[in-house]
């Protein structure tokens, strides 16, 4: 525990975690039914190309999710990717900065313009007044960001699309096992894309899937997650390989079956967050809602520089001194990393809620590999860091 300033590692004491402490220590599950599992397919040497794991993983996320359809890929980027090609997106597509930069990429990886849309303060996601202003002839879709697990405004994003002709998907990467107006995510939009990799709170090792309730296009998505192939040497459309692997599938299967587990343990962790670091000035824990199923697998803490008296990347270094890695999703925001920002210089001027953000908000750990007294040990050290803000500052300085 730290209690003084002095404590602190960056101003000389011991740091507070003999190893680093990682926002995304992946959840394991059971390791016995996992292995297991991999025994049997080595057993049967069907190692990938629609085996089993992978159906079975497909059908329970189907039914996990009440969604029509279920199509497992080698990871969310390249189900991002496909998605867009069976939307048969083009030109330019709006899409927010404040996410991961394969949201954008996936776009423009296909020769499609993401076009930045701003974010709402309060739930980090795309603004859909904003959305309606980027829209030109131009525009073929809108992509969606279910932040933190947060959902987007669907409705209104819903709305918009109809009126304007749009086709609309959302990237729910950070989403899975969470739920909208009492609907679990997974069948809003024409398409829903998750991750499953190493770092959220389901995974695969890599993974992803996308979620449809549109049989064309699930038939067009899973025809090109596959070469194309419909059939013994039959290729009937441009195709990639965007399979997912039987060992994903088995790990996949193995962390569902822990998932509920995970949830309960992720929201003690947020609960202890929330007392730890109560009444700290200038400190500002996102809230998820009671009502709406959360995976908890984001601890995010918005900083206010002038109330809390250290900015964010100055907590941030008092953090990773302890060897807390505490992360700064999503900095500095897409429109601001290339080629996005050599493409379109100006950008940020549209985006000042983005921007806001970008400089504010940082993710602490959670996940099965922290406890509750290490949650603890972090709130000693961001209280110290407060309380001691002053000296931090003049010793940095
Ligand atoms: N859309 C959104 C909104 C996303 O957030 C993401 C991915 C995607 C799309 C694309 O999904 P995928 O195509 O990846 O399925 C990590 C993940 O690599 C990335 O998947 C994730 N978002 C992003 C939020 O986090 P980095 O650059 O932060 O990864 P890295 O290597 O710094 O790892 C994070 C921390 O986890 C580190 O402290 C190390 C620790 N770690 C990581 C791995 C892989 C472990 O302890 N063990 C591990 O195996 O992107």
């Amino acid at each position: 525990m730290k209690t003084t300033t002095q404590d602190l590692a960056l101003l000389g004491g011991a740091p507070a975690f003999k190893a680093p402490v990682h926002v995304g220590r992946p959840n394991i599950g059971g390791r016995a039914r996992l292995l297991e599992r991999l025994n049997a397919i080595l057993d049967s040497r069907w190692l990938t190309n629609g085996g089993p794991c992978v159906q079975e993983f497909e059908a329970r996320i189907a039914e996990r999710l009440n969604v029509k359809h279920c199509i497992a890929v080698c990871n969310a980027t390249v189900g991002l990717e496909i998605a867009v090609r069976a939307l048969d997106l083009s030109g330019e597509v709006v899409v927010p900065s404040f996410t991961f930069v394969a949201t954008a990429h996936a776009l423009q990886w296909l020769g499609i313009k993401p076009v930045f849309g701003d974010v709402k303060r309060e739930t980090h996601a795309l603004d859909p007044q904003a959305v309606e202003r980027l829209i030109t002839p131009r525009t073929t879709g809108i992509v969606g960001v279910h932040l933190w697990g947060n959902p987007c405004d669907i409705e209104a994003l819903s709305d918009l699309a109809r009126r304007h002709g749009l086709r609309l998907m959302f990237d729910a990467a950070h989403a899975f096992g969470c739920s909208h107006a009492g609907r679990m995510i997974g069948g809003f939009g024409e398409a829903e894309v998750f991750s499953f990799h190493a770092t959220k709170f389901v995974n695969c090792f890599e993974g992803g899937a996308i979620t449809t309730n549109s049989d064309e296009t699930a038939r067009r998505a899973r025809l090109m997650q596959n070469f194309g192939f419909s059939g013994y040497d039959q290729v009937e459309c441009v195709g990639t390989n965007g399979k997912m692997s039987e060992i994903s599938a088995a790990m996949g299967l193995t962390s569902l079956e822990s998932m509920e587990q995970i949830i309960r343990h992720n929201r003690r962790l947020i609960e202890a967050y929330r007392r730890e670091l109560a009444g700290i000035a200038g400190l500002t824990v996102l809230e998820y809602p009671l009502a709406e199923r959360r995976n908890y697998q984001y601890v995010i803490v918005e900083i206010d520089a002038g109330r809390f008296g250290l900015s964010r990347d100055q907590l941030v270094e008092v953090l990773h001194a302890e060897n807390l890695l505490a992360r700064r999703y999503f900095y500095p925001g897409c429109h601001r990393m290339e080629p996005y920002r050599t493409l379109e210089p100006d950008a940020g001027r549209r985006l000042p809620v983005t921007e806001w953000l970008c400089d504010r908000v940082m993710a602490l750990p959670t996940g099965t590999a922290v406890s509750g007294d290490d949650v603890a040990v972090i709130g000693s050290i961001i209280r110290a860091a407060s309380r001691g803000a002053d000296e931090v500052r003049r010793r940095r300085a």
